[in-house]
């Protein structure tokens, strides 16, 4: 009964399909709000530190947050953004200003 193999019995042959889909790591934005009272130097001073940023760069984006009520800061992997919010957070909160820093799913 060799001609009798059922699909999927011993002799049958599994053909598998492989999708090559590149899968990218989520991004997450770092995002800075603006408050009444942390000074706009402490603000400077955090952008640069903490993200790099020229003194020229990081004025601009801290007058946008002023402005605006908020702006994003940075887009990292969830890792970072969540070590950036963490220092920001501590930061202030150890210089006894209420700045807020949050990050949101791109
Ligand atoms: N609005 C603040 C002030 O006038 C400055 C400021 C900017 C605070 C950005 C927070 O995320 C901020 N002193």
């Amino acid at each position: 009964m060799a001609d009798k193999d059922e699909p999927g019995g011993p002799s049958s042959v599994v053909l598998t399909e492989t999708k090559t889909r590149t899968q990218r790591p989520p991004l997450y934005k770092v995002m800075l709000l603006n408050d009444d009272y942390t000074p706009m130097e402490f603000v400077v001073h955090v952008l640069e530190r903490f993200f790099g940023m020229s003194h020229a760069q990081a004025f601009e984006l801290m007058l946008t947050v002023h402005k605006k009520g908020l702006a994003v800061v940075g887009v990292f992997s969830y890792e970072v953004a969540e070590t950036k919010v963490g220092q920001v957070m501590d930061f202030a909160r150890r210089h006894q200003h209420p700045l807020q820093c949050t990050m949101e799913k791109e």
